[in-house]
């Protein structure tokens, strides 16, 4: 892991392999050096893309790209993380990327693999995060198919599978259009906005003996890093704007995991007095506990000071804000103010998915990543002011005896104390008042396409680019996300990757309990029957056994407040021992009051 981890993720940096898991897996010498078939050739263009680890289920359509990276790279630069799960495979790369920046390699199996696969490369794709996913068809050439398993594993346009929420995707014919494809989609998902790209190698071509040796390329030049730059023009009227506001807002959205920026950030929002509104769904972009940031963090409920904040601006700045039109919506509206908006997400946009959101006013357009426009806001304002003092949050007392999700976060909190963490995961019942963000990789987001299930895996790829980086890294998991993702917890455990996972085990599908209630109510029916089909019980799942069963070490059920302190802080030893641990703790079911009124309402 490169030094710079500790103090922010430099966004072209790659984490080192990890001698650690590169000495796992090792195959025994093939004494194979030069490619002779065409899945050798889609090999050498993999390692060209400098990807550390490539995550997968393993499957016949890609048997020829399986057989080059063991024995024609020798199992390294991409090494495989075996996968119990396509789904878990692709949360991984997710994961990986949302420390990193950079893309991970998927690989899965035909259209059934790639059918798994599929919600979490929307999940990925929601939260604009960069991935290569290699999968494989069966033969093309129907000559040349197996019976009946090879025609069933074979479709005629599988990338449309995914192609409503990958960036790019592709199913080249022969071993050098392969090596193309596999260098564009690795230059494309990196290249801003950021996504899953995927290409489907035909099995035939895999398998083909080369004819004659291909000739090498220099790889490098056909990815060019893209560097965008921000408009001058549109800089200028945005800096007259902010210089003349009187009450600017900043909705800090998708911003990188740079320390630099982060800062320069806080000094944008310094020099003109900007409230900051930050949202739980992406990763942290700004102080929580700084004077600016106008209250707690929220996800679909915004902070009423946070609220209060977007109707008085005058000058609202989004940094590539996942939803304007909604939080405008949801804060009472503002028909006055001027929007500018930073963000290249308008060139991701399909026709598919409306992840996009509601289409919101904008005066201003600066057209590049937010980490560009703001040191050049910076330069067209003058110099920044002293910086402010940090406001001192008062520690979040929770209410009541009953262990809740807010005793668990406050007894977390506590247990890791003042050391660097990345809370790779939250649940939905996360109350974002308990835990501040002082770094950008003190929070590293939601799912993104909302798909649970995501949280185990994308926490095990977040625990793997932060591996030796110093930092701990925590996950907050529902019992619902921790039951559809517990699988990849192997992965995480085969390959010695530490990771605390505390599950906060309401017994339910919680959610969905309020939105029944909210039925309910609206029809005039019992609210008491709310619970039916929702609860996890009768018989309570041993989710500490299940963790142990992946090579974890479980550790629960708590049911007491006063168990917390010491359970946690025997986790936080075995994950510092290099294990990765799991916490079951029973809270009851709720969400915070503001959340629990919001999805109760009986109007819109
Ligand atoms: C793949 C998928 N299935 C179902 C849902 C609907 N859903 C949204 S939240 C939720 C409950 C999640 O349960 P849990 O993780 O235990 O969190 P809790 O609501 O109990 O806090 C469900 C089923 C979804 N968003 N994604
Ligand atoms: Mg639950």
């Amino acid at each position: 892991m490169t030094s710079s981890l500790r103090d922010g993720v430099k966004s072209k940096t790659q984490p080192v392999r990890d001698t650690a898991i590169s000495a796992l897996d090792r195959p025994v010498p093939a004494g194979v050096n030069a490619a002779q078939f065409g899945s050798d050739v889609a090999a050498d263009a993999l390692r060209a893309l400098n990807i550390p680890y490539i995550a997968l289920n393993p499957g016949a359509s890609y048997r020829g790209l399986h057989d080059s990276i063991v024995n024609y790279l020798g199992n390294e630069r991409p090494q495989m993380l075996l996968c119990l799960h396509e789904e878990s495979a692709v949360a991984i790369a997710h994961g990986y990327a949302k420390v990193t920046g950079k893309a991970m390699g998927a690989a899965v199996h035909s259209n059934v693999g790639l059918m798994h696969a599929t919600m979490a490369i929307f999940n990925a794709w929601c939260d604009r995060m960069p991935m290569v996913i290699l999968g494989a068809t069966g033969p093309v050439d129907a000559v040349k198919r197996r019976p009946w398993i090879d025609w069933i594993h074979t479709a005629r346009d599988q990338g449309a599978l995914v192609r409503g929420y990958t960036k790019w995707d592709d199913q080249p014919a022969s071993p050098v259009a392969a090596r193309e494809a596999v260098l564009r989609a690795g230059w494309i998902a990196n290249t801003a906005p950021r996504g899953p790209t995927y290409v489907n190698l035909d099995a035939g071509m895999q398998e083909e003996k080369l004819p004659d040796a291909v000739a090498p390329i220099d790889a490098q030049r056909f990815m060019p890093e893209v560097e965008s730059a921000a408009p001058a023009a549109m800089v200028a009227k945005a800096a007259d704007l902010l210089r003349a506001a009187k009450h600017p807002v900043i909705l800090a959205g998708r911003v990188s995991r740079d320390l630099d920026a982060w800062n320069q950030r806080v000094a944008l929002a310094e020099l003109v007095g900007a409230r900051v509104v930050t949202d739980l769904k992406i990763g942290a972009s700004f102080p929580t506990d700084h004077p600016l940031h106008a209250g707690a963090p929220g996800g679909t409920v915004l902070a009423p000071e946070a609220a209060e904040a977007i109707r008085a601006g005058d000058v609202i700045l989004s940094l590539d804000w996942v939803d304007i039109a909604g939080t405008l919506k949801n804060a009472g509206g503002n028909a006055t103010a001027k929007f500018v908006q930073v963000s290249v997400d308008h060139r991701l946009h399909n026709g598919w998915s409306m992840d996009y959101q509601g289409l919101p006013p904008v005066d201003v357009i600066i057209d590049c990543e937010p980490d560009v426009a703001v040191p050049a806001l910076l330069a067209a304002l003058g110099p920044a002011k002293p910086h402010l003092v940090p406001t001192r949050i008062e520690p979040f007392k929770p209410a009541g005896d009953k262990l809740t999700v807010d005793h668990l976060a406050v007894a977390l909190h506590r247990a890791v104390g003042e050391r660097a963490t990345s809370l790779t995961h939250i649940s939905l019942s996360w109350n974002g008042a308990i835990w501040p963000f002082r770094h950008p990789l003190d929070f590293l987001g939601g799912d993104g396409g909302g798909g649970v299930g995501g949280g185990p895996g994308i926490s095990v790829g977040a625990a793997l680019a932060l591996k030796g980086s110093g930092r701990l890294p925590v996950a907050v998991c529902g019992d619902g996300d921790f039951l559809m993702g517990v699988t990849a917890l192997w992965t995480a455990a085969h390959y010695n990757i530490p990771l605390l996972i505390v599950v906060a085990n309401n017994r339910s599908f919680f959610n969905d309990e309020l939105h029944q209630e909210r039925v309910a109510r609206v029809r005039n029916r019992p609210v008491e029957n709310r619970w039916i089909g929702q609860r996890i019980s009768e018989p309570d799942i041993d989710l500490a056994s299940m963790a142990r069963a992946q090579g974890a070490q479980g550790f629960g059920p708590v049911t007491a407040v006063h168990d917390l302190d010491a359970t946690f802080a025997k986790a936080i030893a075995a994950v510092d021992a290099g294990r990765v641990a799991v916490v079951d703790v029973r809270v009851e079911p709720g969400y915070a009051a503001p959340v629990t009124a919001i999805m109760t309402r009986t109007s819109d």
